[in-house]
């Protein structure tokens, strides 16, 4: 029977992965289904924007990296922390809104800590454009029985458990990897159900998009301002590439994993390190991307080698199909 004949749910397809493997104990599984369904919450509040009060705007303060919090983005850190702590398989959380690791208490035996972003791209909330939520999974290194520490929190992306993204776009979907391939779930409203539907996710080796904020070129280095002009330059009359960008990481990002393309925050003059995240943001979209066949590297290295040392560390970014992200590795 195919996918077109019965809607799989995320959680028939979590338990169907489960099974495949030997040992599994069925945390990890629970935990993705918390996911899911602070997912699902944050999502039936996150289209209600604009009809009820006190959902729009900001918050009227700033986060631990000096940006504007939007009410909407404590919302969803909120819901996602409150899941988590209920879920019995997380230890702690990190949060892009959260200035240290939140550790829970009550959870000293779970194996797990998850890192978010609760609501990126969050600028775009108050003009009715595509949001998303990011996720980083990791097995916790220390000893089961105590209180997480930083150190389960500060590993490299390639030990990272699972990964993947809601995107709160024209439908919403929840795309992960455990390591073994993408697949993407919609959100079925009528059932309120994630249900496969981008099965075995591949990105395309090459493509023609390229997604940058190109009002920062002055700003690049030289290496990085030759690879824009190339995208820009044409074939006679004929353009070679198009950018796209709406400035919403998740968007930008989906938009290439489906279609192909590459997604780029370089280092500035100004952000010797760019602006993204690398455990929130960098990580777990360079893990997703990887599974889908594609790369993510910060110029230099594998964003998924990169030691971290701080929570809320940021690095440049370029990740998305292969061949695009290797021109950028070979003109260095
Ligand atoms: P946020 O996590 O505070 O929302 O910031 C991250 C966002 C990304 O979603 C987006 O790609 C980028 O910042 C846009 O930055 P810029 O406006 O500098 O282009
Ligand atoms: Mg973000």
């Amino acid at each position: 029977m195919s996918n077109k004949d019965r809607l799989v749910t995320l959680d028939e397809f979590i338990i169907e992965q489960q099974n495949k493997i030997e040992d599994a104990t069925g945390e990890l599984s629970g935990l993705l289904r918390d996911i899911g369904l602070a997912a699902k919450i944050v999502n039936r509040d996150l289209r209600k924007a604009g009809l009820v009060d006190n959902i729009l705007g900001d918050a009227e303060k700033t986060n631990i990296q000096g940006e504007e919090v939007k009410k909407l983005d404590e919302f969803a850190n909120t819901i996602l922390t409150k899941t988590l702590q209920n879920s019995g398989e997380c230890a702690g959380i990190a949060s892009e809104e959260e200035d240290e690791i939140v550790v829970f208490e009550n959870r000293k035996r779970a194996k797990y800590v998850v890192l978010f972003d609760p609501l990126d791209g969050s600028s775009n909330i108050d003009v009715n454009a595509t949001v998303g939520t990011i996720f980083s999974v990791f097995k916790r290194v220390t000893k089961l029985g105590e209180n997480c520490t930083l150190e389960d929190f500060l590993q490299a992306g390639e030990k990272q458990a699972a990964a993947g993204y809601v995107i709160y776009g024209s439908s919403t979907m929840l795309v992960y990897t455990t390591g073994d391939g993408v697949n993407g779930f919609t959100l079925e409203p009528s059932i309120g159900e994630f249900c496969l539907s981008h099965p075995n996710i591949k990105t395309k080796k090459h493509a023609l998009t390229y997604s940058v904020n190109q009002a920062n070129y002055h700003s690049f280095s030289e290496n990085i301002r030759k690879y824009i002009d190339y995208c820009m330059s044409s074939d006679g009359n004929k353009k070679l590439y198009s950018l796209r960008y709406i400035g919403s990481m998740v968007a930008d990002f989906h938009r290439n994993l489906i279609k192909g393309g590459i997604y780029m925050y370089p280092a500035t003059h100004k952000d010797k390190n760019g602006k993204l995240r690398l455990m929130y943001e960098c990580n777990p979209l360079s893990f997703v991307q990887e599974q889908a066949g594609g790369k993510g590297t910060d110029g230099v290295r594998r964003i998924l080698e990169i030691i971290p040392t701080e929570l809320h560390q940021r690095t440049p970014v370029f990740v998305g199909s292969k061949e695009m992200v290797e021109h950028i590795l070979e003109n260095q």
